[in-house]
C-alpha cells in the first residue's frame, strides 16, 4: 500500500471530494474528508452566525488524525490548510474552478448570498492558493483546474503521474 498522505485543498465546491473519493477507490488511500470527521466527532468550537457553519475546533482535529497520517496511505480533503503540521503531507494539490461554474455549484448547494459571496471571492483572489504556498514548500504545491466534467479523470491521471514520480524518487 502506497504509504504517501495527500492533501486536497480549494474553496468549497471546487471538485475536493469529487475528485478524492475516486482517486482513493483507485490509489487504495484512505480518503477524509475533514469536515465529515469533524462533524461525526462533534469536533467544534462554536458557531459562526454569518456564515452559518460550525467553527472547526483545530486542534482536536489534529489529535484525532494524527496516527493515520504517521501511519500514512492517506488522502485528506478540506477547504483550508495552514493548520495542518507542513510534516503530514507528501503533495498538496490546490484545486481550482472557474468561478461562475462554481457560483452554479454553490447555488445548487443552497448556500446563503453571504457565504456564497465570501467563496465566490476566495476563489476569485486565489485564498486558498496563497494559503497553500505560505504553508507549505512550492516544491509540493501543486494547482489542478476542475471545471468541466472531464476534468476528474485527467486530474486522477496526473496525480499517478506524479505518485510514479515519487516512488522513483524514494527508490534511489
Ligand atoms: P468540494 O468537495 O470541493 O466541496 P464536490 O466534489 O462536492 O466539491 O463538488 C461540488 C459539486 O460539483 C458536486 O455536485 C459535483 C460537482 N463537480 C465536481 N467536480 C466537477 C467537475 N470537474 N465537473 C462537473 N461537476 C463537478
Amino acid at each position: 500500500m502506497l504509504q504517501l498522505n495527500i492533501l486536497l485543498t480549494g474553496t468549497p465546491g471546487v471538485g475536493k471530494a469529487t475528485l478524492g473519493k475516486e482517486f482513493a477507490s483507485r490509489s487504495g488511500l484512505k480518503y477524509i474528508n475533514v469536515s465529515d470527521l469533524a462533524k461525526e466527532g462533534r469536533l467544534y468550537d462554536g458557531h459562526d452566525e454569518e456564515y452559518d457553519c460550525p467553527i472547526l475546533d483545530e486542534d482536536r482535529v489534529i489529535d484525532e488524525l494524527e496516527n493515520q497520517m504517521k501511519e500514512g496511505g492517506v488522502i485528506v480533503d478540506y477547504h483550508g490548510c495552514n493548520f495542518f503540521p507542513e510534516r503530514w503531507f507528501h503533495i498538496v494539490f490546490v484545486l481550482r474552478t472557474d468561478n461562475s461554474i462554481l457560483y452554479k455549484r454553490l447555488e445548487t448547494r443552497g448556500y446563503n448570498e453571504t457565504k456564497l459571496q465570501h467563496n465566490i471571492q476566495c476563489e476569485s483572489f486565489q485564498v486558498l492558493h496563497e494559503e497553500t504556498r505560505a504553508s507549505y514548500s512550492e516544491k509540493i504545491v501543486c494547482q489542478l483546474v476542475s471545471s468541466d466534467p472531464e476534468d476528474p479523470e485527467n486530474n486522477i491521471n496526473q496525480i499517478l503521474k506524479w505518485i510514479e514520480e515519487w516512488m522513483k524518487i524514494i527508490a534511489v
